[in-house]
């Protein structure tokens, strides 16, 4: 068995841990989106996404000109990609549900055929005694909204929560756990204001409606589902994050930019969701967000959700930057060339998990905290004789699951952990290089090979020992 990388183990991270440590009623997942995952862009009658949009029209937005068209062609394998999950020991599964496959026009008639293919989904879960843990909306609007005007156009909030109920009138007596919005820093950022993502625009105006109307269809969208679905669901959401540290630590105005740039990554939905409203004080340009409030929006911003689901990957080395308008900030990476790199270029840095799940645990009404998503892309050789090692993301989940386990230690209220991603995936602008998988696709042939990380997590959910030093490679 390869060693796995000393560089990734903080002194922090527990050497070894078993499942139990993480008592009986800790939620263990993988997590997987529709777009990047299911293929079948066309079929079913499903309608066009920006997505769809995006990589067809602006092909060299996306790494090698890739598209999802196929992706894992999730929608005609789901049946032994679930086996797969179950032969692993994988309790819980996050998927999320595409809007258009539901409603082609975004909007009014719904896709009996979409509809079928959801239903058929979560009573495959639950036949195998997986747990389905939906997402409404991972950044796949559909097409027709995005014509008028999408996440800009105020009636987004409407059409999103009418879809939201519709899921959940369809879905709503057999999935008891729900996430409402995927990371929405990201979809309104990389999409509305640094053009790298769908819709593809660079505006700061776009970004700011963006941001208030997906802060409005975030609270709106958990009373939506908190209105249809029974008393027991759990609503929650997801939103991104990275520990933040001033590239010149005690220097004033590194350390102000820090705060400026924690306040829009990190901090920007959450807040308003527990009535704190937007971070205006420690980013003062977020109050432009202001020209977009209509009476009575400050009241429908909180809701009380059950769970917030936090992702993350990396941290996020931050320097003051006269150049960079309204935020004067700008990422610059860690100081010392030496520490490891994902194939995403993210350092390396497993106790910005620790850190995060900390800062959100930290506002008094925070609720339950589940890490819904993190993992590593590292490049992996070809699969040879169903083996595939990968000792990089193992070691890069090991030290983040003990950095989960530090917090619990602590007294954080983590209750839940969702590796990102279980196959690899279409990685959004960067197309199918970047492998987050526990499990290997070869796109020509869509094989499945578990790799040894997937190993790993199957022996930790099987109740064996892990640990820095531990050898992997039992046969499922
Ligand atoms: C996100 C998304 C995922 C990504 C993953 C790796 O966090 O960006 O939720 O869709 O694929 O994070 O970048």
């Amino acid at each position: 068995m390869p060693e796995l990388p000393s560089a990734f183990f903080p002194p922090t991270s527990p050497a070894s841990y078993t499942r139990t440590d993480f008592g009986s009623s800790f939620q263990w997942g993988v997590a997987a989106a529709a777009y990047q995952t299911e293929g079948a862009w066309n079929v079913g009658g499903k309608g066009p996404s920006i997505w769809d949009d995006f990589v067809h029209r602006r092909p060299r937005s996306v790494r090698g000109r890739a598209t999802a068209d196929v992706a894992c062609d999730f929608y005609h394998r789901w049946p032994d990609d679930l086996d797969l999950l179950r032969a692993l020991g994988i309790p819980n599964f996050r998927f999320s549900v595409a809007w258009s496959r539901i409603l082609p026009q975004g909007v009014g008639a719904a896709s009996k055929a979409g509809l079928d293919f959801y239903d058929r989904l979560v009573d495959g879960c639950l036949e195998r005694g997986i747990t389905p843990w939906p997402t409404l909306y991972h950044w796949d609007l559909p097409l027709a909204l995005q014509q008028r005007g999408g996440w800009t156009n105020r009636s987004v909030v409407g059409w999103f929560t009418d879809y939201a109920q519709l899921v959940a009138a369809r879905l709503g007596d057999r999935v008891r756990h729900w996430m409402v919005l995927n990371e929405p820093m990201v979809f309104t950022g990389a999409g509305h204001l640094l053009g790298l993502h769908a819709p593809g625009r660079r505006n700061l105006g776009a970004f700011l409606a963006a941001v208030h109307y997906a802060a409005l269809a975030q609270a709106d969208g958990g009373r939506a589902l908190r209105a249809c679905l029974p008393a027991a669901a759990q609503i929650g959401t997801t939103f991104s994050c990275s520990y933040l540290t001033p590239a010149r630590p005690g220097l004033p105005r590194d350390e102000a930019a820090t705060r400026r740039a924690d306040a829009l990554l990190n901090r920007l939905f959450v807040e308003p969701t527990l009535g704190l409203g937007y971070p205006v004080h420690d980013a003062p340009f977020l109050a432009r967000l202001e020209r977009y409030h209509q009476p009575g929006d400050e009241a429908r911003l909180p809701f009380a959700f059950d769970f917030w689901g936090v992702q993350n990957y990396t941290r996020e080395v931050v320097r003051f930057a006269p150049y960079v308008p309204l935020v004067w900030a700008r990422l610059v990476g860690a100081a010392s060339r030496r520490v490891p790199y994902t194939a995403m270029g993210w350092e390396v840095y497993p106790e910005s998990l620790y850190h995060m799940l900390r800062q959100f645990a930290a506002y008094p009404d925070a609720p339950p905290l589940l890490v819904t998503e993190n993992g590593a892309a590292f490049p992996d050789a070809m699969p040879q004789a169903g083996q595939l090692p990968d000792p990089a993301r193992q070691a890069f989940l090991q030290a983040c699951v003990g950095q989960v386990l530090r917090a619990r230690r602590e007294g954080i209220p983590v209750e839940g952990y969702f590796t990102w991603s279980f196959t690899d995936n279409f990685e959004w602008a960067e197309g199918y290089e970047p492998r987050f998988g526990l499990v290997h696709v070869d796109y020509a042939t869509q094989q499945r090979t578990v790799k040894d990380s997937g190993r790993w997590y199957q022996q930790l959910l099987a109740g064996v020992p892990v640990g820095h030093a531990q050898a992997v490679g039992v046969a499922c």
